[in-house]
């Protein structure tokens, strides 16, 4: 180009945000409350209070939304909570789900 690499004459980048998945908190009648709320605080960075808020509303809707990431990253959240969960011998689990 003859702009000596100022990109004057370049078209612009074609970007496309990245598909994004939900993580997806399930209920279950065996789980203690208190380790459903260590959890999230742990793996998804939120404080106690939120936390709270999200346990109660997976206990009583059944599911809820913990944070909408890319691929990799919901994949690797939900099986680091699964995993948690299996160590600790709890029924627990998150599972992803495209975001439409
Ligand atoms: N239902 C569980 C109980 O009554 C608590 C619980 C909440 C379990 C959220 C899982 O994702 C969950 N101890």
């Amino acid at each position: 180009f003859s702009d000596g690499g100022l990109a004057l004459e370049e078209a612009p980048p074609k970007l496309k945000r990245p598909p994004m998945y939900k993580v997806v908190m399930l209920n279950d009648d065996y789980t203690p409350m208190d380790f459903v709320v260590e959890t999230l605080e742990r793996f998804f960075g939120v404080n106690r209070e939120r936390a709270t808020q999200l346990m109660l509303q997976v206990h009583t809707r059944g599911k809820a939304v913990c944070g909408v990431y890319t691929r990799d990253i919901a994949e690797t959240k939900a099986a680091q909570v699964n995993q948690f969960a299996q160590e600790n011998e709890h029924p627990l689990l998150c599972e992803i789900e495209a975001d439409e």
